[in-house]
């Protein structure tokens, strides 16, 4: 098993409802590692482009407009298998799919607000970290 990265985002509804903390223990208890972190709020412009892989998908607009509407955290995540890990403790998209214990089963509000975003495949992963932090800015 290989060291990784993965990006990871608080989504505005988490913020919202203050329980960043929360969601950040699941991922340190799993062994995931903060090694970048910043609160931002994303304009539509910059959530359409961080998303832009979905731009012909129904569900884009509301996606945007949604990663808009308020303050987000975004981290880099490090350890073993960390894209992997990261994405067994975010659980299934669909809240309702998510399996017990996880981030998304506990937290999520719908398949909208779900409460977390994390990188799928290590290649996603590096361009996501790079749309957000700059090598210095990450301290591992
Ligand atoms: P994410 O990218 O946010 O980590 O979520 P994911 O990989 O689990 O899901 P993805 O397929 O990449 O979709 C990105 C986000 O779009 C919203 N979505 N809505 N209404 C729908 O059918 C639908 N499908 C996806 C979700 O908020 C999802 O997190
Ligand atoms: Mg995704």
């Amino acid at each position: 098993m290989a060291t990784e990265r993965t990006l990871s985002i608080i989504k505005p509804d988490a913020t919202a409802r203050n329980i960043t903390g929360k969601i950040i223990d699941k991922l340190e208890t799993a062994g995931l590692r903060i090694v970048a972190q910043k609160r931002i709020k994303l304009s539509e412009e910059r959530a359409g482009e961080f998303y832009a892989v979905h731009k012909d998908r129904p569900f884009y607009n509301d996606l945007v407009s949604f990663m808009a509407s308020g303050p987000v955290v975004v981290q880099v995540l490090e350890g073993e298998n960390a894209i992997a890990k990261n994405r067994e403790v975010m659980g299934a998209t669909n809240p309702k799919e998510a399996a017990p214990g996880t981030i998304r089963a506990e937290f999520a509000e719908s398949i909208d607000a779900n409460s977390v975003h994390g990188s799928d495949a290590p290649e996603t992963a590096k361009e996501e970290i790079a749309f957000f932090f700059s090598d210095d800015e990450i301290v591992g």
